[in-house]
Parts: structure tokens; sequence; C-alpha cells
């Protein structure tokens, strides 16, 4: 990078944390981990949706744009048909090995990472990155995952091979070992630092794996009996106030599709515009986010753009937006 070494980009906030001021963006349009290739515009279709301006109108900086190349395997299926297979593998490892470096190399240029999507088995390269710079610090991090689905799957249960259903579970260090072992160490994040909000669409064998996790499940039932501030102080208690920073992976399709109805797997009854919103405000108001994944973004199946939109929305709600 050319651009000078400034003393930090951090602003230091009346209680005395730092928040950094600068974004670092990071294209990943993989579709290696499911059948929906359509979600390989997924970046595209947020830059139409004017990402960058729109973070810019926030007060922040974009020190750098970087895009991950990913290869065209949209012959995906036929490449790999044995059942308990997961498909694709070589390929989504060495995307993950750039996305993980890129993320580091974010955090450790004190700005931001932003990983837009793509489907969620780039959450693996992001976690692994996340999880190597407080690694090499001796710090932790917490993670919050926000999904219809668990995408707690091993090879071993997963109906369909597709890695995009696994990530959380290779981040916790079950599946793959290429995936699994990515930058040497596993897991990549302790379940305790870990929750898992909105989900309502769970495999079978998928229940009792959220369940054996260790991870601070919410169910859509959850959200509706106690209500998303309820959840998301709950989710930051449970992981703990000895973090020195939050990573944030938001698949859409936890919104409703009524709302968001451009992603690849919808499900209906999912939170609501502002409970989504809400909630990243909330962990926002932490001072906490340094890394956010938004994935599963599929501009084929979207109507005028408005899921993309929307997915820009949030990115900004993450980012501290407030109304007021
Ligand atoms: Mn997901």
């Amino acid at each position: 990078m050319s651009s000078p070494k400034v003393s930090s980009n951090a602003v230091v906030e009346s209680n005395g944390v730092k928040r950094s001021r600068a974004v670092t963006l990071i294209y990943c349009p993989i579709h290696l981990g499911g059948p929906h290739a359509g979600v390989a515009l997924g970046p595209g279709a947020m830059k139409v949706a004017r990402l960058v301006s729109r973070i810019k109108a926030l007060g922040y900086t974009v020190q750098k744009e970087v895009s991950v190349t990913v290869p065209e395997v949209l012959t995906w299926w036929e490449k790999s048909t044995e059942p308990k297979h997961s498909r694709c593998v070589p390929e989504i490892a060495n995307v993950s090995q750039a996305v993980a470096e890129a993320v580091e190399q974010a955090l450790e240029n004190d700005t931001i990472a932003i990983t837009i999507g793509g489907d969620h088995s780039l959450a693996i390269g992001s976690i692994a990155g996340v999880s190597n710079y407080y690694r090499k610090r001796k710090e932790e991090f917490g993670l919050v995952w926000f999904d219809a689905h668990g995408d707690i799957n091993t090879p071993d249960t997963s109906p369909s091979g597709n890695v995009h259903g696994m990530p959380f579970a290779i981040s916790l260090g079950q599946g793959d070992e290429s995936l699994v072992k990515l930058n040497g160490f596993s897991p990549k994040v302790q379940p305790r630092r870990c929750a898992l909000i909105g989900i309502r669409d769970l495999d079978t064998a998928e229940t009792d794996l959220v369940r054996q996790s260790g991870v601070l499940p919410f169910t859509m039932r959850d959200v509706d009996e106690q209500g998303i501030k309820s959840i998301t102080d709950q989710a930051l208690k449970s992981i703990g106030a000895d973090i020195q920073g939050l990573h944030v992976s938001f698949d859409l399709d936890v919104i409703d599709p009524d709302v968001a109805p451009g992603v690849s797997t919808d499900s209906r009854g999912g939170l609501t515009y502002r409970e989504s919103h809400f909630a990243l405000e909330l962990l926002a108001d932490t001072k906490m986010v340094r890394s956010i994944d938004i994935v599963e973004l599929n501009p084929t199946l979207d109507i005028k753009n408005r899921t993309a939109e929307l997915a820009v929305d949030l990115v900004q709600s993450a980012l501290g937006k407030n109304i007021l």
C-alpha cells in the first residue's frame, strides 16, 4: 500500500474506547458454497446501491477496496456427486486463504473489515483472518452470527454437501481438514464467545449440533417472545465484556423474505426491517464491531435491487448510523 502510515485511524471516544473511522471493503463473489451462482453478483449490486459513498457519508474513509478472485466453477455440482462429500473444498480453501489474509491485513491497518459476498462460505476465511489477528495479540473476540439457518453442518450431517451450510461448524473446528486448519490452527473461535440469532430453518441433525455446540442460540420464537433488544443484550453479555472486538456475520436470509427477497435460501418468518437494523445498531453502540460479513445477497432473485439497498442500510447501522 502506498498510503502513508498515519498515526492511527482511530478516534478516542469519550469513554476511552478507540474506534476506527476507516473501512476496508473486501469483495468476495464466492458462489462455490451452494448451487446458487447468482450470489456472485452480490458485490456489484451493493456497489450499485452506493455502498462506498454511503459509508463515506457517515464520516468514514474507505481506505482500501480488495477484490478476491473466485474461480468460476459453475458446473460445481457435476464435479462432486458422492454423498457425504463437501463440494468444491479445494477451491473454497484457496478463496478462504485469500479472504483471511485480506481481513487480517484490514485489521492490521486499523480499519474495519467489511467482507461482501458471495455466499456464507466466505466466513470461513473472514473468521480465520479475524482469529489470526487477535491470536497474535493474545486477545479475545466475539462472534454474532445472524442467520435463518444454523450453518453448523458437517460433511457427515449435511444432506447436500454444500459448504455454505457448514462455515459456523468449520470455525468451531468441525469439518473438512483443509478448511478447519486454515492458517494452521483450530478452532478459530470458542463457542462461548458466539451467539446465533434468528434461526428458524434447521436440518434435522443440525438441531442437535446447535444444542451441543456451546454457542448461545436464539430462535425466531425467542425474538418473538423476548424482543430483539433483550436478545442482543443477552448475546453480548454471554460473549463477555473482556473482548477486544466483535465480528458480525450477517446472512441476509435472517430477514423476512417479504423485506429481503433477494436471497438464495429464503425462509418465512424472519426478522423485520426494524429488528434487523436495531440489532446492528445495538452492536454498533458497543463500539466493538471490527469486522462484518454481508452474505447471500442474490441479485438474480431480488426485486429492483431492494435487498442490496437494504444490505447497504444495514452496513450503515453496523457502522453506527443513528436516526438522530
Ligand atoms: Mn448462512
